[in-house]
């Protein structure tokens, strides 16, 4: 009997992005999330499934087993730095930064910047290396939006064309860090069913390799 894999994504860009590389690895979605309402999707491969969720469970799907593998933004691995995860491959997919965003000409003196953003972890300890203290007020989207009502000062935020800031008059400030989406992999997984999650990862680091 092979070995089964379950391999955790989120739809829209990451399963897009994703596609390519597990084709090149003989693996092909028998059913498209983006029209079908299921969330485990069955693969050429019948030992191979993949199941569809949000971006920023898949650490948890695949540190507590749910999933032996997923494909995660390095900005929601950035936020679970204690998760215990392999992080194997860098996929170069879905690629952005992380960024502090506000409105142009608006410096803060005299108090506390307040600082709008999902991405808490991160946004702590980029202001703390600084030695800025801040107060951080935790949303779950549409950030853009907090500086335009005074909510906030500055947002921190994954940018990609800067369209986003620009059409709500905001612009991008301090650079974080690049982000890409990075192959995650369980650890018991990775013991319990080694080579054949081995001969996965270097399929993938090839294709990889090969369209970059
Ligand atoms: O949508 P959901 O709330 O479920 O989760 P999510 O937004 O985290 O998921 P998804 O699928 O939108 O993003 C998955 C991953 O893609 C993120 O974790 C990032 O690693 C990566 N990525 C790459 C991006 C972008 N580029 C990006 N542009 N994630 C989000 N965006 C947003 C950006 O914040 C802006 O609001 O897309 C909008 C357009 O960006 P601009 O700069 O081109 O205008
Ligand atoms: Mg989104």
């Amino acid at each position: 009997m092979p070995d089964t894999l379950t391999l955790a994504l989120s739809k829209g860009r990451i399963f897009q992005e994703t596609l390519p590389l597990l084709k090149a690895a003989g693996i092909e979605p028998l059913e498209d999330p983006e029209t079908s309402r299921k969330l485990i999707l069955s693969t050429n491969q019948p030992n191979v499934r993949l199941i569809i969720v949000r971006a920023s469970d898949v650490p948890a799907y695949v540190e507590y087993g749910g999933a032996d593998l997923g494909v995660a933004g390095k900005d929601v691995l950035m936020e679970h730095p204690q998760a215990e995860l392999y992080e194997p491959v860098d996929l170069k997919i879905a690629c952005c930064k992380l960024m502090t965003a506000g409105k142009p000409g608006t410096e803060v003196v005299n108090r506390r910047l307040r600082v709008a953003t999902k991405f808490v972890e991160s946004t702590r300890r980029f202001y703390a290396e600084k030695g800025e203290q801040v107060e951080i007020i935790k949303l779950y989207g549409s950030m853009e939006l907090a500086p335009l009502v005074g909510l906030a000062d500055r947002i921190v935020d994954v940018v990609d064309t800067g369209n986003t800031l620009r059409a709500n008059g905001l612009e991008p400030m301090e650079h974080i860090a690049d982000i890409s989406s990075r192959l995650v992999v369980n650890k018991a997984s990775m013991k319990m069913k080694h080579a054949t999650i081995q001969t996965f990862i270097e399929q993938i680091r090839t294709a990889v390799r090969e369209r970059n």
